[in-house]
């Protein structure tokens, strides 16, 4: 195990599990929380013992998103560049957990604010524990849903639920997150985490390198016409057609035994 002061930092089995440290402030984001998990993706995508990864947070919460603390307008000086910091730590976080042609979960194991809610719904399987809450917290700041949420609330839920969530900042309870399709599961809050842990051992054990396609084919499928994703699938499927995995799903059918897939 290696850990840094902002993320602990966990691999075993191929599940690389990134755990989000700063429970005092509800895991919120500091540069060094940023840094920390940046460098955990990027070793998620170029270490091929990293099959599925995990990500949750250590205390009562997942994360409330920016730290405010390092916002104050108490302080003086000029107003911040948000655009600035947006464009360096947010925008890169979603696209290397969207652009990672591996599975990601998120084990969401309380409250999930701004920007640590977005993070989450950036993720490629969402659990929650049932007392965890999503909360669009930037109407509360003037501020508007960054780091995909605007793009995610939107795709996953339609205008309606998205402005009226992104308007109000009220908090939506993992069980209506679920109902909703926001998410996958709400999950007892105890048995959160053996879920989670097993759900990404499962994954780490699959066809990695199908999964990285079927992931990136559905993602593709929300701008796609239906003609666009047609020729996408056969392109895939001609690539996933040629990997071992494929070659030892079917050799295990036919010898009526369980796979044992390489990842390739
Ligand atoms: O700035 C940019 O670069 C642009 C990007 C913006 C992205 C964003 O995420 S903007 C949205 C920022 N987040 C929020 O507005 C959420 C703020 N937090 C809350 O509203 C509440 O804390 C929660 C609803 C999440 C949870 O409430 P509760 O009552 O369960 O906990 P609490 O008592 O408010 O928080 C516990 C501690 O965490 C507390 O510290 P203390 O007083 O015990 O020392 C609180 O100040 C701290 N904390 C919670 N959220 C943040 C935070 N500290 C700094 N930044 C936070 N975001």
């Amino acid at each position: 195990m290696t850990s840094s002061e902002t993320v602990i930092e966990r691999l075993e089995g191929g599940v690389l599990t990134l755990v989000l440290n700063r429970p005092d402030k509800l895991n919120a984001f500091t540069p060094a929380m940023h840094d920390a998990l940046r460098a955990g993706f990027a070793r998620a995508a170029r270490d091929a013992d990293v099959r599925a990864v995990l990500l949750t947070g250590a205390g009562r919460g997942f994360s409330a998103g920016q730290d405010l603390g390092d916002r104050d307008p108490r302080k003086g000086g000029p107003a911040p560049d948000l655009g600035e910091t947006i464009g360096r730590y947010y925008n890169p976080l979603i696209r290397a957990i969207r652009g990672l042609d591996k599975p990601v979960i998120a084990a969401v194991n309380g409250v999930a604010a701004g920007a640590g809610a977005n993070i989450a719904l950036a993720c490629d399987i969402v659990l929650a524990a049932q007392s965890a809450r999503f909360i669009q917290a930037f109407a509360k700041l003037g501020l508007v849903p960054d780091a995909g949420g605007s793009w995610a609330l939107t795709h996953l839920l339609g205008e309606a639920r998205a402005k009226a969530l992104a308007l109000t900042a009220e908090p939506v309870s993992a069980a209506q997150a679920a109902e909703w399709g926001l998410i996958w599961k709400a999950i007892p809050d105890d048995s959160l985490m053996d879920e989670a842990q097993a759900l990404a051992r499962r994954l780490a054990q699959g066809p990695t390198f199908g999964f990285g396609l079927t992931k990136q084919a559905i993602q593709a499928a929300s701008t796609n016409t239906l003609d666009a994703q047609l020729d996408l699938e056969q392109d895939f499927q001609q690539r996933a057609g040629r990997s071992a995995d494929y070659a030892e799903g079917v050799t295990a059918f036919l010898e009526k035994r369980q796979p044992r897939f390489q990842g390739q």
